[in-house]
């Protein structure tokens, strides 16, 4: 099981690179860092973390390809990638319709646009050339200058010929697809290395992975070539009281009032009480909102308690198919301490 962190740039980049040098001290394989336009730059927070961090893994959780061309991404991940020495990553999803019509920006076909995206960064991203006839993306011819290529070895370590040449090859940089619907799950599945899925309970894993097999089979591919990663909202504490203060409920609410029905009713979740959530929620109440937030609801969209219902939950997961966990917002009451803590009481838990 790989452990992976969250961060929103709404914060300093210092503060940001403090609590990655921590998560990386604590063990912590990878970081992802969240793109909102009216946040801190995805990538420009990237750089930062590159040049002072030595093994953690790090890309976008998640960057989408209507508000940045998927060239210029593969072109920040390259140059991440440079400057981590090979620990760069992709995350890309379809980004939030609001907030792009906000822009003046049209979100048409957004399942072709990541499926395309993908593929279409993969090969800028080996250094070969592009070309797409694709249903979003028409491209006539794009390559990237500042892939190194390797020479690829065989199995005696002998460099691979081909034409009397030897066989080169760019970096294998992971792109992963931040997918929630039933076909952007099925058809990310056919392409991307891992699909970062934001949910933490196993009863939408075991709906999502219906739809990840499916891909998978139709694809050819083996389902261990695909890191289903949970990207779940998260709050440890030394109990589940101390867990739940600070942010932890504000977090549930959001996800509560973003819900459709039927993911509600999947959690057997009181309508009316939900639907008093999201009121509260439109009318700015927040006053009021914490003690709106019921035991069901905790449980049904964030992990919070102490360290032994986090390895619990962990495991569960495991069990239906996930290989990495993402501790996302709010962490804990305490981000530090609770960065600390995961160090020190599950991450050894999952490197035994
Ligand atoms: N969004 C951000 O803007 N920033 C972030 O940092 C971010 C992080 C993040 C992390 C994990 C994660 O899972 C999601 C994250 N998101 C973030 C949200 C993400 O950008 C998406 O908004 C979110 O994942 C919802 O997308 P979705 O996977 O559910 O797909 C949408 C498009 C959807 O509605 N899909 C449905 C489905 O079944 O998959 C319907 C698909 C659809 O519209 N089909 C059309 C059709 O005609 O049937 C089009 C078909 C085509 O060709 O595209």
């Amino acid at each position: 099981m790989r452990i992976g962190i969250e961060f929103v740039p709404d914060k300093p980049i210092e503060k940001l690179l403090t609590w990655t040098k921590l998560a990386e001290e604590a063990g912590f394989d990878n970081v992802w860092i969240t793109d909102h336009y009216n946040n801190r730059n995805v990538w420009a927070t990237l750089t930062a973390l590159a040049l002072n961090t030595e093994r953690i893994a790090m890309g976008p959780g998640v960057t989408n390809p209507f508000h940045i061309s998927p060239a210029l991404t593969a072109s920040a991940a390259v140059t991440i990638n440079e400057l981590s020495n090979g620990r760069a990553v992709i995350g890309i999803g379809a980004g939030d319709k609001v907030t792009l019509s906000g822009l003046g920006i049209k979100w048409e076909r957004p399942v072709s646009a990541v499926v395309e995206s993908i593929e279409y960064m993969r090969k800028l991203t080996q250094g070969s050339k592009a070309k797409l006839d694709g249903k979003v993306f028409k491209v006539k011819g794009a390559k990237l200058a500042i892939v190194k290529k390797e020479p690829v070895l065989d199995a005696d370590g002998n460099p691979k010929m081909k034409d009397g040449k030897p066989v080169k090859k760019g970096p294998h940089i992971p792109i992963y697809a931040g997918a929630q619907g039933p076909m952007m799950l099925k058809a990310t599945a056919k392409v991307a290395d891992g699909i970062l899925i934001n949910a933490s309970h196993p009863k939408d894993f075991e709906i999502a992975m219906e739809k990840i097999k499916e891909g998978v089979k139709e694809a050819g591919r083996d389902i261990k070539e695909i890191d289903v990663t949970a990207y779940a909202s998260f709050s440890i504490g030394e109990s589940r009281e101390a867990a739940l203060e600070g942010d932890a409920k504000i977090v549930v609410a959001f996800i509560v009032a973003g819900s459709p029905d039927v993911v509600l009713e999947r959690h057997s979740l009181d309508m009316d009480a939900c639907n008093n959530v999201r009121k509260l929620l439109g009318e700015g109440n927040f006053k009021d909102l914490p003690g709106a937030i019921t035991d069901e609801m905790v449980d049904a969209f964030a992990v919070v308690g102490d360290k032994d219902q986090f390895i619990k939950r962990i495991e569960d997961l495991a069990k239906v198919g996930v290989t990495q966990f993402v501790v996302g917002s709010p962490i804990g009451p305490k981000k530090k301490g609770a960065i600390k803590q995961i160090g020190k009481e599950i991450i050894p838990h999952f490197k035994k």
